[in-house]
């Protein structure tokens, strides 16, 4: 079964961290009806929904996807490189402890979760102002006994790597190329996003469709005359906290790898 953990929008998400964005006020009932619509499509999409309640003192705490790596044969608790930020890590880690043994990143080690793309085995990790090399370091660490490779991708002008990259089909990426190099995904087929729209990388492959925010209609364009299937969402008023689709939730299979090690 296909799980989604995803976490309610926090009263205090009007004092979230940003980085790239100036602060504009957040409408506190529209960001809460986006999160639930945004709910209600990963459930059409098949998902069950593991729903964590809002923590007032944790403005960020909405974008779950930053709390944790999940592998088919673990789950690593992120330590996030936003100090605000690393209380996030306790209440997914429970939710995530029956479904999978627990690893953790320790200090001087920070990684988002936002900075870890992977397609099967292959994990590429963004080099980022919230990622630092001995976290990507840890995470080499503990997923390549399962066989997982992990490269680092440094990361300029987004925060995460999966702003600026993501999966939307089997072996294609839509991408920002001003944001990141291309070439550590060779053997991918790169979609680039619409100049027009350079926040338009972060989109969320759920099954064989994306969902994808509303307001990069011709982005939106170049994956469907691909031949992609887009649910489009509007996920605009969470998107002044610098979040995208990919960050609210982690999605994963609750049957775990068997470890042969
Ligand atoms: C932050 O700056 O940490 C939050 N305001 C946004 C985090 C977005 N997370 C993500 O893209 N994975």
């Amino acid at each position: 079964m296909r799980l989604a953990i995803t976490r309610e929008v926090s009263p205090s998400i009007g004092e979230c961290e940003l980085t790239h964005l100036a602060r504009a006020p957040i409408d506190l009932d529209t960001a809460r009806a986006q999160h639930r619509q945004y709910g209600e499509c990963l459930a059409a999409l098949g998902c069950r929904i593991y729903r964590l309640p809002a923590e007032p003192g944790l403005p960020d705490a909405v974008f779950v996807e930053d709390t944790a790596v999940v592998l088919d044969e673990l789950a690593i608790i992120t330590r996030p490189g936003a100090a605000s930020r690393r209380g996030e890590t306790e209440a997914p880690a429970e939710a995530l402890r029956a479904y999978r043994r627990l690893a953790a990143i320790q200090p001087p080690g920070t990684l988002d979760g936002g900075d870890v793309l992977r397609i099967g085995k292959r994990l590429w990790v963004g080099l980022s102002s919230r990622s630092n090399q001995a976290g990507i370091g840890q995470l080499r660490r503990l997923a390549s006994p399962f066989g997982y490779s992990v490269e680092s991708v440094r990361v300029k002008g987004c925060l995460h790597l999966k702003s600026a990259v993501t999966q939307v089909a089997e072996s294609t990426l839509l991408v920002n190329r001003d944001w990141i190099d291309g070439s550590p995904f060779e053997g991918m087929e790169l979609i680039d996003v619409d100049p027009r729209e350079p926040f338009g990388g972060n989109a969320l492959l759920v099954g064989d469709t994306v969902v994808y925010p509303a307001s990069f209609p011709a982005t939106r364009r170049r994956l469907e005359e691909r031949g992609i299937v887009v649910e489009a969402i509007d996920v605009a008023e969470l998107g002044k906290a610098e979040g995208g689709v990919t960050c609210c939730s982690l999605i994963f299979n609750t049957q775990a790898a068997e470890v042969t090690l």
